[in-house]
């Protein structure tokens, strides 16, 4: 809930940015893990218009004009191809606005507060779904996405937050702070730290690959949950990819796994019942047909055979992310209570493991779609 000096805060803020007519109100939106997002409207010639207004979490995002500018220039390739096409893959993109006292699509508030805001896309947005069709619209959309994004020069995108999904150093830095114990929680994760240490070859296979020039880097949104993409009203048809913060040079394996890891399991990313989580094949299936049906033509034969040790990939890394923030007395990812980060590992580490269990069968059925 806000509170009143919130309210009037949010008030101010949305009323630097260069939107028309005047503010009515303010409410929070408690998805995502990182940033703080509010939905406020305003009125304009009588009639109501939905904005999204964020909070940039600086902690995570140490140069939030760098997104700025990265979010500017990809919106904007990413319509004038919807334009081209006559909109036939996405029907559209974010717009953000420009505040009042100049040209930048943000304001900075001097006390270390980043605000910017977006027009409201009327749509449908899932945390979950178990019809195979969604998911076979979602690896469509994913791969529609790094499909529009092939052609844009990489040169020109700030690294937002450098080795993003540099699995390798991510372990590193898992084993590093757990040498340090800085908040005292490394005796009881023991068990879950030794995970790490069996599987940290399988997990750095794709960035040694990469540092071995065997997969390129290519433009990648990095962060594919099924909650970035905007669907119809009827949940059917995808509409618009969003959060565009980690927009930069990666691993198609990694949009493709992160998508995969978040959709295609069985729970919640943060389930505690763990007899509960693992990977849906069907759901795998569906996604993957509709990702490598639109990005057969422009991945290597490596990157696609690559794409099912991408999912596992993804998954062991962000179990270690989780470790390492619950580890470090979470610092990074908002948490709703004292375990949640480790909870989180927990879960991810069993989606790991049942991923490796079925590596086979997912490698088999990703072979069999080229095959044809
Ligand atoms: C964070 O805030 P959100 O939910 O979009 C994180 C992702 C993680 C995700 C896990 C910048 O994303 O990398 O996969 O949580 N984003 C950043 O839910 O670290
Ligand atoms: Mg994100």
């Amino acid at each position: 809930m806000i509170t009143k000096e919130e309210f009037l805060n949010l008030r101010q803020i949305s009323e630097s940015f260069d939107i028309p007519g005047s503010f009515v109100t303010a409410e929070v939106i408690t998805n995502g893990n990182i940033n703080s997002t509010y939905a406020v409207e305003f009125k304009n010639d009588g009639k109501l218009a939905k904005y999204i207004l964020q909070r940039v979490n600086t902690y995570v995002f140490k140069n939030p004009e760098q997104i700025m500018s990265n979010i500017k220039l990809v919106t904007k390739h990413i319509s004038d191809k919807i334009e081209k096409l006559g909109g036939n893959d996405f029907v559209t993109t974010l717009k953000f606005y420009d505040n009042k006292s100049g040209t930048l699509n943000y304001f900075d508030d001097g006390q270390g507060n980043f605000w910017r805001i977006c027009d409201y896309i009327d749509s449908l947005t899932m945390n979950e779904s178990n019809d195979t069709s969604v998911m076979k619209a979602l690896g469509e959309a994913f791969g529609d996405f790094q499909n529009m994004l092939s052609d844009f020069d990489a040169e020109k995108l700030y690294e937002t937050i450098p080795d993003f999904h540099n699995t390798k150093k991510r372990l590193k830095t898992l084993f590093e702070d757990a040498q340090k114990d800085e908040a005292g929680r490394v005796a009881s994760v023991k068990k879950e730290l030794d995970f790490f240490r069996e599987y940290e070859e399988l997990a750095g296979t794709l960035t040694t690959m990469y540092e071995n020039g065997e997969i390129p880097a290519r433009v990648t949104h990095n962060d594919t949950k099924l909650n970035n993409v905007l669907f119809d009203k009827e949940g059917k048809k995808p509409i618009a990819i969003i959060d565009l913060d980690t927009v930069m040079p990666g691993l198609a394996s990694s949009d493709y796994g992160d998508a995969v890891r978040f959709a295609c399991s069985t729970a919640a990313e943060d389930e505690t019942d763990l007899t509960k989580i693992s990977l849906d094949m069907a759901k795998f299936k569906a996604f993957t047909e509709g990702f490598v049906g639109k990005t057969a033509a422009s991945l290597s034969k490596t990157e696609i055979e690559t794409l099912p040790l991408g999912a596992i990939t993804i998954t062991i890394e962000l179990a270690s992310r989780f470790l390492d923030d619950y580890i470090n007395g979470d610092k990074y990812f908002k948490t709703r209570h004292v375990k949640h980060n480790l909870e989180r590992a927990v879960c991810q580490i069993t989606l790991a493991k049942d991923m490796i269990d079925k590596k086979e069968k997912m490698d088999r059925f990703v072979k069999s779609l080229i095959s044809k």
